[in-house]
């Protein structure tokens, strides 16, 4: 079910596609990863056969890994969904590896929707909520449609850069140059969901990928492009 041209597989360390039957035949609660190492399982996610499940914003997610130490404790990254938001009046969280409970330090890699208003995304980064870093956040995008949702961090040392990108195309970037290296703790690794009870995700989410390094642009519209016709983007 993949679309013309070639993903980039250069640092792609899980892949998950509900279009592939590699990744998922229709049925059981595994959500195999192509790249064969992170099988992921599905809590309450219903499976759509035209390749994608659907969250209902209330209580489904999926575990990627119960302890992300030492395998997503990265300090540059990619995290990409193909996906569509159905702005759920709250947090749409989509990707979440963060401290143990949701009291400081917060967050650690948290990919997020936020809809009170329908357009923004937020995230954080560091060791601190509202203290040594906080990472990138109300980058305006545009939900309730299939679309390519991709954050990266690029780490060049204390100089790191925090970048989204919508259909390809970069919607914000921030670069900061004292940046403390992300603190990583003994925690699930979810998608749909974080530690906090209004964290669940409502809508459609079809591919989900994640880089041990920053995707340049150039990588970014080649997965873009290589998949935007099974989406009609
Ligand atoms: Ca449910």
């Amino acid at each position: 079910m993949i679309g013309s041209g070639q993903i980039v597989t250069k640092g792609l360390k899980l892949s998950l596609d509900a279009g592939d039957k590699n990744s998922y035949d229709g049925s059981g609660n595994t959500w195999y990863d192509l790249c064969g190492n992170y099988n992921t399982t599905n809590y309450g996610a219903t499976f759509n056969s035209n390749g994608y499940f659907v969250l209902d914003g209330t209580n489904d997610y999926f575990q990627v890994l119960a302890d992300g130490s030492s395998d997503f404790n990265k300090q540059a990254f990619t995290v990409e969904f193909w996906c569509n938001v159905d702005p759920n009046n709250g947090y749409d969280v989509l990707w979440s590896y963060d401290y143990t409970s949701h009291s400081a330090p917060y967050y650690a890699q948290h990919f997020r929707a936020i809809d009170t208003d329908g357009i923004l995304f937020k995230l954080y980064g560091g060791t601190n909520k509202d203290g040594t870093f906080q990472a990138h956040e109300d980058v305006q995008y545009t939900p309730s449609k299939w679309t390519q949702l991709i954050w990266t961090i690029s780490d060049g040392g204390s100089t790191k850069t925090s970048t989204f990108y919508q259909d390809g195309v970069s919607i914000g970037a921030q670069t900061t140059t004292s940046w403390n290296n992300i603190t990583y703790y003994s925690q699930e690794v979810w998608i749909g969901k974080a530690n906090f009870s209004t964290s669940f995700y409502k809508g459609s989410i079809a591919i989900v990928k994640f880089y041990d390094r920053a995707l340049s642009v150039k990588e970014i519209d080649q997965n873009f492009n290589a998949q935007r016709t099974r989406f009609g983007v």
